[in-house]
């Protein structure tokens, strides 16, 4: 997959697309992500990327037209660039139904939002959509680009070895996933639960299936809830939708 990023502060992006997961699959040329910093496309001496709200207020405006500048030359006209995501507190919440279709894209360009937002022209005009990552403020959309490339980037076919993807099932099913323990079987007093050392398969699974749905009980109810309404349309329809998918 093909990432743009247009930010005022690139710098923010080097340690987490060089580290892990994300640095392994750009060395495999599985993700090509470019950050651009915002300012090459100013044009004043003091490459201003801001300016004072029309209409009067605290803070500053990420002005359109560098936006529109930067998306012009990394594309070679606004209406040849790929799906173009916002991230802003504003936006539609990431879950993982949206990063699973995002992981279908050919290209990506994201656009960070910083002080009090952006021109509302550069939304009208480029956004295909406007995400947020939680019900918090950050102080820009940096943050929440790097989430967004991480959940999307593991996604990617051969980014992940079928070890690490089969734990996907257990989000995709909709709860929590259960406790896990290694080596030693003591310590601290702690002892791994028997049924684990069992050998029993079954047992195994039916004590991990309780112990997620306790989990999603008591840290998730409207986890809860939607599983439990999604199982039972599955019940009544089993040809119908996958009831997985989140
Ligand atoms: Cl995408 N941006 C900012 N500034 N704050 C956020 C956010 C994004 N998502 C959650 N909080």
């Amino acid at each position: 997959m093909r990432l743009d990023v247009l930010t005022i502060f690139p710098g923010y992006f080097a340690g987490p697309l060089e580290t892990s997961l994300l640095g392994r699959a750009a060395e495999r040329g599985l993700v090509d992500a470019r950050v651009h910093d915002l300012r090459r496309w100013t044009h004043d001496v003091h490459r201003s990327v801001d300016d004072a709200p029309y209409g009067g207020g605290a803070g500053m405006v990420l002005k359109p037209q560098p936006f529109f500048d930067a998306v012009s030359e990394l594309y070679g006209d606004l209406d040849a660039r790929p799906r173009t995501i916002v991230l802003t507190p504003r936006g539609r919440l990431l879950d993982q139904r949206l990063v699973a279709e995002l992981a279908a894209e050919p290209a990506m360009l994201l656009l960070c939002g910083r002080y009090e937002g952006i021109d509302e022209r550069v939304h009208t005009r480029l956004a295909h959509d406007e995400v947020s990552i939680g019900d918090y403020v950050l102080a820009g959309g940096e943050a929440a680009a790097c989430v967004l490339i991480e959940a999307v980037t593991r996604l990617l076919p051969g980014v992940m070895g079928n070890a690490e993807s089969a734990t996907d099932e257990s989000f995709a099913d909709g709860l929590l996933e259960h406790p896990q323990y290694t080596r030693p079987p003591e310590i601290e007093g702690l002892a791994v639960p028997e049924v684990l050392r069992s050998g029993d398969h079954g047992a195994v699974e039916a004590w991990r299936h309780e112990q997620a749905l306790a989990r999603t009980a008591e840290v998730r109810p409207d986890l809860l809830a939607r599983w439990r309404e999604r199982r039972a349309a599955a019940r009544q329809d089993p040809m119908g939708e996958d009831p997985r998918v989140d």
